[in-house]
């Protein structure tokens, strides 16, 4: 059962919306880039800036200890928000990037030449080129997915890329091109069949569905707070256990150390062994902050509330002369990427920008996507849950003044 959202009212706790951009008032359709953030997490980064700014970690005195506790607080609450076994699973990274790295990096130092890494067609940058320094440096093989027209994976290409040289998947939950929901437990139970690991990209997904790290299966699961609501430069990557005891240490310095000598060194226990130098603890601190505000309104409403807004705005937007859509994969997660006839992506983000409309245009991160469809790039919609279907009629309107302009 879901609950209907009162968007007005959410909307309150959002004063970014209020604003005005070219003297109209701002409808913002970019949140698969970053989402704007409420007053609590605001206020819970000014809060911990006033009042516990201190080295986490590292201090006796009381000021050090109520940082440390402010951030240790947030990982037990992203702990319970995707459901990992442990705190000790969760590290604290500066973004989904970062996550992925250090995963390439360090689970990847375990891999041998000749080893094979399966990616998919719809990965973003930061889920490709960690794994071709790896291939750089180890000499794995890269392996790729590719997609139906619609956008969904072809998984009976998937099942057949196994070899017995198979060590890892990669791949996102949710694609932040074209929005395809990837059947991630599938996916997992199939890696697992094979002995091979998988590694969840979820930047596109904890804040548009609910995320089970156990029941999906996932080995590593990687997002950043800036799409969820929360400050920008934080970012998580849950990792089982076992998984992270037999990896190394991805960047030395401060923390991640039992005992130094010039003889030699020993780690620090989970997570620490993976959080070298001092942390955003405020940004951190305030993470809590926007999972909280997610949970209150519900993270199955907040789908079924996008779903709503994605049907609508898809129904509008078809009857709009020579659009093109890219991602029409059922159950897709509300982001729409089109083209307008031949105008360029490009010209068309300016124009809505000059209505009054955010959105995003280019390759997305995402060129060999891009490659694949045939194309440089694309205007894309993103949805979140203060979004409107009023907002979605003014896109729509702008949208169409837009079109008879480049047609
Ligand atoms: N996508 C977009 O506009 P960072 O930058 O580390 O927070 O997230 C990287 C990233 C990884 N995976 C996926 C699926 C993503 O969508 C992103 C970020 C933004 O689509 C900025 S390029």
């Amino acid at each position: 059962m879901t609950a209907p959202i009162d968007v007005t009212a959410l909307r309150a706790d959002f004063p970014a919306l209020d604003n005005k951009v070219n003297g109209r008032p701002l409808i913002y359709l970019d949140n698969a880039a970053t989402t704007q953030t409420p007053r609590v997490v605001v206020e819970a980064e000014v809060d911990a800036s006033y009042n516990r700014r201190a080295n986490v970690h590292r201090g006796v005195h009381s000021l050090s200890q109520e940082a440390t506790a402010a951030m240790e607080a947030t990982r037990r609450r992203v702990k319970e928000f995707i459901g990992a076994d442990s705190t000790d699973e969760i590290i604290f990274t500066r973004g989904t990037t970062e996550a992925i790295n250090l995963v390439a990096s360090s689970y990847g130092s375990l891999l041998k030449a000749g080893d094979e890494v399966i990616l998919t067609t719809m990965e973003h940058h930061s889920n490709i080129v960690p794994w071709q320094l790896l291939q750089q440096r180890s000499g794995i093989v890269i392996k790729v997915v590719p997609i139906d027209a619609d956008g969904s994976l072809d998984l009976d290409e998937y099942r057949r890329l196994f070899s017995e040289r198979t060590r890892l998947v990669s791949v996102c939950h949710v694609s932040n091109v074209l929005g395809t929901v990837n059947p991630i437990t599938e996916m997992a139970a199939e890696a697992h069949r094979h002995g091979a690991l998988i590694c969840v990209d979820g930047a596109q997904a904890v804040s548009h569905l609910k995320v089970d790290v156990k029941a999906l299966g996932a080995d590593f699961y990687a997002f950043s707070s800036h799409k969820m609501y929360g400050p920008a430069g934080v970012g998580i990557l849950y990792g089982r256990r076992e998984l992270l005891e037999a990896m190394p240490p991805y960047q030395g310095g401060g923390e991640m150390i039992g005992h130094v000598s010039f003889q030699g060194s020993t780690w620090a226990d989970l997570p620490y062994k993976f959080e070298a130098g001092t942390p955003d603890y405020i940004g951190a601190a305030a993470l809590a902050s926007a999972i909280d505000y997610m949970e209150a309104v519900g993270m199955d409403n907040i789908a079924a509330y996008e779903h709503a807004l994605l049907d609508y705005a898809m129904e509008q937007m078809r009857t709009i002369d020579g659009i093109r859509f890219f991602g029409t994969a059922p159950g897709k997660a509300a982001v729409i990427s089109f083209l307008l006839g031949s105008a360029h992506h490009y010209d068309t983000g300016i124009l809505l920008d000059q209505l009054g409309v955010a959105v995003r245009t280019g390759h997305h991160c995402a060129q060999p996507l891009m490659e694949a469809y045939g194309i440089e790039g694309t205007v894309r919609a993103s949805f979140a849950l203060y979004n409107t279907r009023e907002e979605i009629d003014i896109f729509i309107a702008a949208l169409r003044r837009v079109a008879a302009m480049l047609s």
